[in-house]
C-alpha cells in the first residue's frame, strides 16, 4: 500500500515545483496549466522512500476560484503537505485550504516552509512562529515545519525525511482501521484508444484484482476491472493507494468524477444523510483577509456546498424539529437534503461549504446514510442519535449496524429478512404470545393456531407501534413469531403454533361435555332457542363458538340453531322437494311438521348459498345445488 498525501497552500507558493523537485514528476500535465504557470485541476506524482514505501501525491490548485478543483484532491487523501512560501507567510488560501484539512480530519501533515532562497533568516523564524500559531486551534498542531527551497534544494533531505516519518505514522494509522472492501472515487476518467474508459482514483479499504466486479455507485451498474495499473505498471491487483483501473463498461454509463466505484455494502446511493455537523477550527487571522475562518455551525434552512470524496453537490441543512440536536462533543445533528444523490457509507467524512460569500466551512460526519423517513423518523430520539453518533466513532460496524437498526425499528438486511430492533422484536413476541392464549380461549379443542392467522394478529400491533412501513410488518411478524419459537415460548405442533403446555392440559372435559349436550339439544326439527338451550346444556359462549366454529351446529339467527347433521337432513329434504317442482314454504312446512319461522330460515339460507333459487312460484333448484343421489 502507499498512503496519499495531497499538496495544500496558497496559489504560487511553490507546491508544484516542490512536489517535482521532490519526485522528479511534473504534475501540472494539462498545456494549458503548463502555459499559465498554475495549477488547474489536481495533478499527480509519487516519492519512493529510502525505505522502500511509496508516497503518492495529489497536488491541488491554489487559486481561490479552484476551490472545487482543490476539494476533490483534498477529498480522498490520508494526510497533507501544506506548502507556505517564506517571502510572502500564510495568506487566505493558506487559511482556507488549512480549514478545509480541519474539517475533513486530516490529523497529519508536514509544512514545507518554501522559497527560502527569497527569505532571510529573521524573516524564516517570523513566519515559522505564525505558522505554529495557525496550527495550534487545528488538528494539525504541532505538525514539523521544514525550511526548503526548491530552487537551491536547501533542506529537501530534511523534508524527505519529515515525509517519511509522515508516511509510516500514517501507516500505523490505516492498519488500525477496521477492514472493509474496496472503495475507489473517481477523480479522472478518459478514453483510451482501442482500450475503452480508464478511471483514476485512490483506492481505499481492502485491495482490487484484475477481473473483478465493482458496484457503481450512485447508478445502477457494475463494472469489471480489465486491468489495472499503479504508478505506471500493470498489476494483478492493487492495494490502497494511487490506481488507474481499465474498465469494461456501457459506453453510457454515468461514471465520473463523483463516482464511486466498490465491493463495500456499506456504500450506498443517497439524497438525504443525518450527519453530525462540527464547529470549524477558530482560525486567527493572522495575515489573511478577515472572514475567511472556519465558522460556527450553519443554521438550519443553510443552502451550502457538499463535497464527500470526489464529489460535489448542493445541499440544504435541516436542523430543526427531531434534527435540532447537539450531540456531546458539541457537534450539531443535521439532515442534509442534496440536489443529487452521492456515494456514502456511515463514517464518512464530509465538507460543508458556503459557496458566496465563499468562507465558512465545517466538517461533518455521516451518521446514516438513509435516515428513517416518515413515521418511522417518531423513533429518532436523543438517545438512540447518541448511541448511534458513538458506534459511528468507534468505526465498529457491528455495533453501527446495531444502532442503526434501533434507530430504524426495522430494516431490510442484505439477505432479504426484515431486522427488528430489540423493543420491537420483544413487542412482536408478546403480541404473538397473547394472540396464541387468546385463540386458545376462543377455540377449546384446536390444538393450535394457523401460522397465517397468527401473522395479521402480530403485524398489527407491530405496525400500531407506528415504526414500521405497511409491507415490512408482515416480514416483521414472521421474525418475532420465530423468536418467540426459538425461545420456546411458543411451540409448533403439526403445522400450528400453541403455547407450550397447552397440548398437554387439553381442552377441558367439563366444557367438552356441555358441548355434547347441546349440540344433542339441537339436533331435532324445531330447536328450542339457542341460548335457552345453552342455559339447559350447561354450555358458556365459547363452546358454542366452538361447535359453530368446528362445523358442529349450524346458526341461521342468533337464536335459531341445529345440529348440523339435523340440519343436512332438512336441507336434503327442500332439495328433493325443489327438484319435484316449485317449492312452497307452506309444502316445505307440512312436509317437515314445523312451523313458518323454521322453514323460512332454512329457505333462505339455501337460497344465499345457491342451493335453492326462488321464484314467484316456488324454490327451484339453485345453480349451486348438488345433483340428487340416484340420478
Ligand atoms: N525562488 C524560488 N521560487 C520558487 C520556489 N518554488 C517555487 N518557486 C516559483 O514560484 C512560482 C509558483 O510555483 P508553483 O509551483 O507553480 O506554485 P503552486 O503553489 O503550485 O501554484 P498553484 O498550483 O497555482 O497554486 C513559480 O514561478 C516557481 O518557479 C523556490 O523554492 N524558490
Ligand atoms: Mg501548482
Amino acid at each position: 500500500m502507499s498512503v496519499v498525501l495531497g499538496t495544500a497552500g496558497h496559489i504560487d507558493h511553490g507546491k508544484t515545483t516542490l512536489l517535482a523537485a521532490l519526485t522528479g514528476i511534473d504534475a501540472d500535465r494539462l498545456p494549458e496549466e503548463r502555459r499559465r504557470g498554475m495549477t488547474i485541476d489536481v495533478g499527480y506524482a509519487h516519492l519512493a522512500l529510502a525505505d522502500g514505501r511509496v508516497i503518492d501525491f495529489v497536488d491541488v490548485p491554489g487559486h481561490d476560484r479552484l476551490i472545487g478543483n482543490m476539494l476533490v484532491g483534498a477529498g480522498e487523501i490520508d494526510a497533507a503537505l501544506l506548502v507556505i512560501a517564506a517571502d510572502d507567510g500564510p495568506r487566505a488560501q493558506t487559511l482556507e485550504h488549512l480549514a478545509i484539512l480541519h474539517a475533513l480530519g486530516i490529523d497529519g501533515a508536514v509544512v514545507a516552509l518554501t522559497k527560502t532562497d527569497l527569505a532571510d533568516a529573521e524573516r524564516v523564524a517570523a513566519v515559522r512562529a505564525t505558522i505554529a500559531a495557525l496550527l495550534a486551534p487545528t488538528r494539525l498542531a504541532g505538525s514539523p515545519v521544514i525550511g526548503v527551497s526548491a530552487r537551491t534544494g536547501d533542506g529537501l533531505p530534511e523534508l524527505r525525511d519529515a515525509l517519511a516519518a509522515l508516511a509510516a505514522r500514517t501507516e500505523e494509522r490505516i492498519a488500525a482501521e477496521p477492514v472493509t472492501g474496496a472503495r475507489l472515487a473517481v477523480d479522472r476518467r478518459f478514453a483510451v484508444r482501442g482500450r475503452g474508459l480508464v478511471v483514476t482514483g485512490s483506492l481505499r479499504g481492502g485491495p482490487l484484482a484484475t477481473g473483478e466486479l465493482l458496484r457503481l455507485v450512485p447508478g445502477e451498474g457494475s463494472v469489471r476491472i480489465r486491468e489495472l495499473q499503479v504508478r505506471g505498471s500493470t498489476e494483478e491487483r492493487a492495494l490502497r493507494g494511487r490506481v488507474a483501473g481499465n474498465v469494461a463498461a456501457a459506453e453510457d454509463l454515468p461514471i465520473g468524477r463523483g463516482s464511486v466505484l466498490t465491493h463495500d455494502p456499506a456504500v450506498v446511493a443517497s439524497d438525504r444523510l443525518l450527519v453530525a455537523i462540527e464547529a470549524g477550527a477558530a482560525l486567527p487571522e493572522g495575515e489573511t483577509r478577515p472572514g475567511r475562518r472556519s465558522g460556527p455551525l450553519p443554521p438550519d434552512g443553510a443552502i451550502l456546498r457538499l463535497h464527500a470524496a470526489t464529489a460535489e453537490t448542493g445541499a440544504r441543512v435541516g436542523r430543526s424539529g427531531r434534527d435540532d440536536l447537539l450531540l456531546a462533543d458539541g457537534a450539531a445533528l443535521a439532515v442534509l437534503r442534496l440536489d443529487a444523490p452521492i456515494a456514502a457509507a456511515p463514517g464518512d467524512r464530509i465538507l460543508l461549504r458556503r459557496p458566496a460569500p465563499a468562507g465558512n466551512v465545517a466538517g461533518a460526519v455521516v451518521l446514516d446514510p438513509a435516515p428513517p423517513r416518515g413515521i418511522s423518523r417518531r423513533r429518532q430520539d436523543p438517545e438512540r442519535v447518541t448511541a448511534l453518533a458513538a458506534a459511528v466513532a468507534s468505526g465498529d460496524r457491528s455495533a453501527i449496524g446495531a444502532a442503526t437498526l434501533d434507530l430504524h425499528g426495522a430494516r431490510i438486511g442484505p439477505d432479504g429478512a426484515t431486522h427488528l430492533a430489540p423493543d420491537l422484536l420483544a413487542a412482536g413476541m408478546e403480541a404473538a404470545i397473547a394472540a396464541v392464549a387468546a385463540y386458545h380461549r376462543s377455540q377449546p379443542g384446536e390444538v393450535g393456531i394457523p401460522p397465517a392467522t397468527l401473522r395479521p394478529l402480530v403485524a398489527r400491533p407491530l405496525r400500531r407501534l407506528a415504526t414500521l412501513p405497511g409491507p415490512a410488518a408482515t416480514a416483521a411478524a414472521d421474525r418475532a413469531i420465530e423468536a418467540a419459537l426459538a425461545e420456546a415460548r411458543m411451540v409448533r405442533d403439526a403445522g400450528r403454533i400453541r403455547l407450550p403446555g397447552h397440548a398437554a392440559a387439553g381442552p377441558d372435559p367439563a366444557l367438552l361435555a356441555a358441548m355434547d349436550r347441546l349440540e344433542a339439544a339441537l339436533g331435532v326439527v324445531a330447536p328450542p332457542a339457542l341460548s335457552a338451550a345453552a342455559r339447559a346444556a350447561g354450555c358458556p359462549p365459547e363452546g358454542i363458538r366452538a361447535l359453530e366454529r368446528s362445523g358442529r351446529i349450524v346458526v341461521l339467527a342468533p337464536e335459531l340453531a341445529w345440529s348440523a347433521a339435523r340440519y343436512r337432513e332438512l336441507a336434503a329434504r327442500a332439495l328433493v322437494m325443489a327438484h319435484a317442482g316449485p317449492l312452497t314454504p307452506a309444502a316445505y312446512r307440512d312436509a317437515t311438521g314445523t312451523s313458518r319461522k323454521y322453514v323460512l330460515a332454512i329457505l333462505e339460507d339455501l337460497d344465499r348459498r345457491g342451493i335453492l333459487r326462488r321464484t314467484d312460484a316456488g324454490h327451484l333448484p339453485g345453480p349451486k345445488a348438488p345433483p340428487l343421489p340416484g340420478r
